[in-house]
């Protein structure tokens, strides 16, 4: 890990000092006992034979009275050396032992008290892990579109950046920046609640306790991507509370279009043409009364991007969606136009996208395949919402929108609405001959599922939008990708 700017927590450093530095002290003493003691019996000694030695001399020298003086220094001296020895003696051998049992008993304490330490660190970041994986806590920068897997925290205080905020030897449930400053380093202990950047484009990230559900609406130019994205977000913003119990917000960043758009489409008026050639997330969270609160991300485009594979191929957030939302205009099913056409129909009103869509549908698997390493014989394992657009197309309500839906589900006893949706769709796609689009979505997608909507309602002409069945799309994929929003009520496949 690289170094942070926080104290080391004193069990992962100041403990083992303490303990490194005890040991040492204990044996430091004990030496400086034994180096203090250990002159003694060899000056008693030394005494003794120089006492004993006089004694001798005074002996036969028959000098009485230096007998009597040297008998009592011999006796003394040899009593001295017969205490200073055994003390000396026992000082060498016990001491050292003892300082070494009770060094090996402070070590084992110490060492029982560190794994214990260890393992609660290891299941403290084991368990914020397992944490952001079961609740889905996840963040994608909308700027660079890359999946931030550690964000960098600042301090509160100081500012400092901290790029590895999570347990480790500076602390396990907290740390203390240089500062002083103490900061949560798991999501249970306040780490999300620190203001944070992107660590590779250092943008700023507004919050990062969210299950990240990030969707590239993915279409042709003139498909009606961005009429769609903004129609269903005030469409979710208007009923997210009282269909399914989700506190809406809306969440905007640099640069942010959707109030603008928004005003204009209120008054009748259709989006500029989308020019940018990265993806522009449009965000929302949605909040479940209970559990973790989900930020959606519809990623509009510029449909040009389907003509420029080398484009398409930088934009990050591709590798990492889950699911992709597809629109499809009808009128670029060229057979359909011509017959339109045909029937006198002025489709220049609907303002027609003549991309063909298998031709966007195989450079989006191309590239994905690319940027992903997956083979071309392999599944790409995402989700994928189709949703034609511009359902007030004339008679396109009979063929699959509600009317033709309910038809079906009427003479198919038992279906579901959803069933319905795809049988009436794909029955659509095969009778103006794009089977090449359909059997391409169902072999590398892993659940796709048509809808019908209308962003606009009607031609642009200065009245008020009226959008219909625009929501539903986000709402299946965040069914579908959520652990927590369960909407299985609404898309109830026996109730239809
Ligand atoms: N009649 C009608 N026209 C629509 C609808 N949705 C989009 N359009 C028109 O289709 C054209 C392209 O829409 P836009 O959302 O800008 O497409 P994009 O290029 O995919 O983002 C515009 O002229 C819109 O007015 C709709 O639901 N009904
Ligand atoms: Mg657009
Ligand atoms: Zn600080
Ligand atoms: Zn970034």
């Amino acid at each position: 890990m690289r170094k942070q700017p926080a104290k080391v927590n004193y069990f992962f450093g100041g403990a083992y000092r303490t303990l490194i530095k005890t040991i040492l002290g204990s044996f430091a003493k004990t030496f400086g006992l034994i180096t203090v003691l250990a002159p003694l019996p060899f000056k008693a000694f030394f005494l003794f034979i120089k006492a004993f030695v006089a004694l001798v001399v005074s002996i036969f020298s028959l000098d009485f009275r230096d007998i009597w003086d040297n008998t009592k220094d011999t006796v003394f001296a040899l009593w001295s050396f017969t205490y200073t020895l055994p003390t000396f003696l026992s000082v060498l051998i016990l001491t050292p032992t003892m300082c070494l049992i009770l060094s090996a008993i402070q070590l084992v304490i110490f060492l029982g008290l560190m794994f214990t330490i260890y393992v609660v660190y290891t299941i403290t970041y084991l368990l914020d892990l397992l944490f952001r994986k079961i609740k889905q806590i996840s963040n994608t920068c909308r700027y660079c579109q890359r999946k931030i897997k550690n964000p960098i925290y600042f301090c509160p205080n100081c500012g400092v950046e901290h790029d590895m905020l999570i347990p480790s030897k500076y602390g396990v449930f907290k740390r203390r920046c240089e500062c002083g400053a103490k900061l949560g380093t798991t999501f249970l202990s306040g780490r999300e609640k620190l203001e944070s950047k992107c660590p590779y484009c250092e943008s700023g990230i507004a919050d990062t306790s969210h299950v990240d559900i990030t969707v590239p609406v993915v279409g042709g130019p003139s498909a009606g991507k961005t009429c769609f994205i903004h129609m269903a977000i005030s469409d979710i913003e208007q009923n997210s509370m009282t269909d399914h119990k989700l506190e809406y917000e809306y969440d905007p960043g640099i640069d942010d279009e959707f109030a603008m758009n928004m005003s204009n489409l209120k008054q009748g008026l259709a989006p500029n043409k989308t020019s940018d050639m990265r993806l522009r997330f449009y965000s929302f969270y949605l909040k479940p009364k209970k559990g973790i609160k989900h930020l959606i991300s519809l990623c509009d485009v510029g449909g040009e991007i389907y003509d420029d594979s080398e484009s398409l191929g930088t934009q990050a957030a591709l590798t990492h969606s889950n699911a992709f939302l597809m629109v499809i205009d009808p009128l670029s099913m060229m057979d359909y136009r011509k017959e339109l056409e045909q029937n006198g129909v002025d489709i220049s009103k609907f303002g027609p996208s003549s991309k063909p869509i298998d031709e966007v549908l195989s450079l989006l698997i191309t590239t994905l395949e690319n940027m992903c390493n997956i083979s071309a014989k392999d599944m790409l394992n995402r989700d994928l919402a189709v949703v034609f657009s511009k359902g007030d197309l004339p008679g396109l309500e009979e063929k699959i929108g509600k009317t033709a839906v309910e038809e079906y589900m009427t003479s198919h006893a038992g279906t579901t609405r959803l069933q319905a949706q795809n049988a009436v769709c794909e029955q659509f796609l095969k009778e103006y001959d794009e089977f090449g689009f359909l059997n391409a979505v169902k072999s590398k997608f892993k659940v796709v599922q048509f809808f019908a909507s209308s962003a606009l309602g009607h031609a642009a002409d200065g009245s008020a939008f009226e959008s219909n069945g625009v929501s539903e799309p986000v709402y299946w994929i965040v069914d579908k990708i959520s652990a927590s929003i369960d909407l299985t009520e609404v898309w109830d496949e026996k109730r239809g």
